[in-house]
């Protein structure tokens, strides 16, 4: 591993505390500055992991936006704000704190408005900028000030169905808005669909603007040439395409330039002047490379995208794997291709995560049953919708934290119509160094409320086939979640079995106490139900929950009625969780019964090192839950012995 380099005065960017800093340095010094950039993004990222090829793609992009711009007066809204690493080390977040990136009190891997007054909107989820720099923008005109609003958008968040939205809002809602379209032809895959084989042609086809370039030179050249330009572009406008096709952008109102080399200093700076002292909406189409500077991420794009600690000479990942089970997506990935092979009814849907999710393993065996959508969650959950109507059984693959933006469509075209589509959940729980835009923390409490909603989580990747299954064979919606990461070792059977709806298995018995757990906790409350047990003579029980919807009701009603404390545990929020579940199924038979619910609290959890630093931090380490459960059950047993004298 190369060493991290020290700060030395030798070192530019070791002398750049804040933008003004980069604006003191002569233009020779800005690609010895941008080699330092990237060597201090390979050195950090080897380490910690992160989002490696995004950011090396915007060295140059991001250095000439500082140099032409006044953070944080103006202000740049960054795209899902994975390639912010630069920005940051340009606004007083480099040394130990983005050497720790991604660590504990160390930089998070996006942009925070609480980490910097530099970042001017937060963000991890994709296409968001376009809508939010709008909103700034017109905030502005509203306000009467004059800063700059800079949205930096990928090509895959012109994808995004709210990203279209902004884009048809534009013209209407201000003059002065800068967009920034960072096109490297990737999502974490290939980018896909219509509008990247477009942005294609128009990156690789600059005839159309050059036609327009020349045209507009020719007439500034002109005494009074600026208002001629006026009006040439207001023909251009009238005349709808006739003499030379004008852009989707211009369609949609946006000044177009482009398409630019992102990596060429002198040109990024000269036309992001020329967009400041646009008074209409203007969009710059940069071509970048992602992965620029790293061979292994130029080689393998998608792996780079969001790597783990890896050799930078090799690209291997130095990631050293103790546990031999498989991860969870490879899992669902591979049992989906045999559910596939098998009935033919059967597709994959993803919204740009093939890889992540699993499904890659569908689009290679089975191409024409797998679908990737972009990202597009609502318009994957509606599709899926649409097919279920016709009676393909569609299986959408996506992360927990994802899905949150598809609600309606769960709720008003999937459950409302009980059509028959399964939600394969994957990162749900803590996603620990992503931080709280990813952790998947939210979706039984959104998820439970919805009528013919049908919710599980496996104890181990043999239930989790036998899960998708179960879904595969039910008519309705199902919804599995289950964590990131290795399962947890067992032996997956020849052939899977159905699950009765709402069984919950018990895995232990007990008469003191019952915990009932779902999923990862499962594992935790086994250890802890031995260490009451040996340790403080307690009896306790542990059930896998299986459904936290519908819930095994006689099972726990048959438990509240002989025993008296009961436990739940979850790796969710216990705001309207499973734990809540539990608490409601109880109180309306009215069942007395204690219940100590353990989950997160009712707070955005940061970033960390890893699950374990952040379970500790939130009294949720092994350690603690045995603390607290014991603490509960000796207040309540001297309660009920006060009661009976
Ligand atoms: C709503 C949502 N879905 C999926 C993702 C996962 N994701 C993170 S970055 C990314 C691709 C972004 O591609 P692009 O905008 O072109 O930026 P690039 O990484 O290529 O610079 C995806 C799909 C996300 N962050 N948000």
């Amino acid at each position: 591993m190369k060493e991290t380099p020290p700060d030395s005065s030798e070192s530019l960017l070791a002398g750049i505390k804040s933008p003004a800093d980069l604006k003191s340095l002569s233009v020779d010094q800005l690609p010895a500055l941008a080699q330092e950039i990237r060597d201090e993004i390979i050195n950090v990222t080897t380490a910690t992991g992160g989002h490696v090829g995004p950011n090396l793609g915007v060295v140059e992009l991001t250095l000439a936006l500082h140099r032409v711009f006044n953070t944080p007066a103006d202000q740049f809204v960054f795209d899902v704000s994975h390639q912010g690493y630069v920005h940051k080390l340009l606004t007083g977040r480099g040394g130990d704190f983005f050497r720790k990136l991604r660590q504990t009190n160390g930089a998070s891997g996006f942009l925070y408005r609480n980490e910097s007054k530099h970042d001017a909107f937060g963000a991890g989820h994709a296409g968001t900028a376009l809508s939010a720099a709008l909103g700034m923008a017109t905030a502005r005109d509203l306000k009467g000030t004059h800063e700059h609003v800079v949205a930096v958008c990928g090509d895959a968040a012109f994808t995004c169905g709210i990203t279209l939205e902004a884009l048809n809002n534009v013209v209407s809602s201000t003059k002065r808005l800068i967009v920034i379209l960072n096109d490297n032809e990737w999502s974490i895959a290939k980018n896909v669909g219509a509008i990247a084989k477009y942005l294609n042609r128009l990156s690789t086809n600059p005839t159309y603007n050059k036609v327009h370039h020349d045209l507009e030179k020719f007439f500034t050249s002109l005494p009074g040439g600026v208002e001629m330009n006026r009006v040439y572009m207001k023909w251009k406008r009238e005349t709808k395409d006739f003499f030379v096709e004008s852009s989707l952008f211009e369609k949609f109102g946006l000044r177009y330039i482009g398409p630019i080399d992102g990596h060429n200093l002198d040109e990024l700076v000269k036309n992001l002047e020329f967009a400041k002292q646009c008074d209409t909406p203007i969009l710059l189409h940069v071509l970048t490379k992602k992965g620029k500077g790293l061979e292994a991420a130029i080689a393998h794009p998608e792996k780079f995208h969001g790597a783990s600690p890896y050799d930078p000479s090799t690209g291997e990942s130095r990631r050293i794997s103790v546990n031999v089970a498989p991860n969870y997506q490879d899992v669902f990935g591979k049992a989906l291709v045999k559910f596939a092979q098998a009935d033919k009814r059967v597709v994959g849907i993803t919204g740009a995560m093939p890889s992540g999710t699993g499904l890659s393993h569908l689009a290679e065996a089975l191409p024409k049953q797998f679908f990737d959508v972009g990202i597009a969650e609502e318009h994957a959950v509606l599709f899926a919708a649409g097919l279920a109507t016709k009676g393909i059984k569609p299986v959408v693959g996506i992360y927990s934290t994802f899905l949150q933006r598809a609600y309606d469509q769960i709720i008003h075209d999937v459950c409302l119509q009980n059509l028959p589509v399964t939600f394969c959940m994957d990162r749900a729980g803590l996603s620990a160094n992503d931080g709280p835009t990813h952790h998947g923390l939210f979706d039984l409490s959104y998820l439970r409320c919805v009528p013919n909603a049908v919710i599980m989580q496996p104890k181990d990747e043999d239930e989790l086939v036998d899960m998708l299954h179960t879904s595969l064979a039910h008519e309705g919606p199902a919804f599995i979640r289950y964590p990131r990461g290795a399962g947890v070792g067992v032996k997956i059977k020849h052939k899977p079995a159905l699950i009765p709806l709402g069984k919950a298995e018990v895995l232990r018995e007990g008469s003191n106490i019952m915990i009932w757990a779902l999923g990862p906790m499962i594992a935790e409350a086994l250890v802890l139900a031995v260490r009451l047990e040996t340790e403080e003579n307690i009896s306790v029980g542990v059930v896998n929950a299986r459904f936290a919807k519908p819930l095994d009701r006689p099972l726990l009603l048959s438990h509240a009625a002989c025993i008296p404390f009961i436990v739940t545990m979850e790796d969710h929020v216990v705001t309207g969780g499973f734990g809540s579940a539990v608490i409601e199924a109880l109180q309306e038979a009215n069942c007395p019964t204690s219940v100590e619910r353990i989950g997160w609290p009712d707070k955005f959890v940061e970033h960390g090192s890893s699950v374990e630093i952040l379970r500790e931090a939130y009294g949720l380490s092994s350690e603690a839950m045995f603390q607290r459960i014991l603490t509960r059950w000796r207040h309540q047993s001297t309660e009920s012995i006060t009661a009976d004298v």
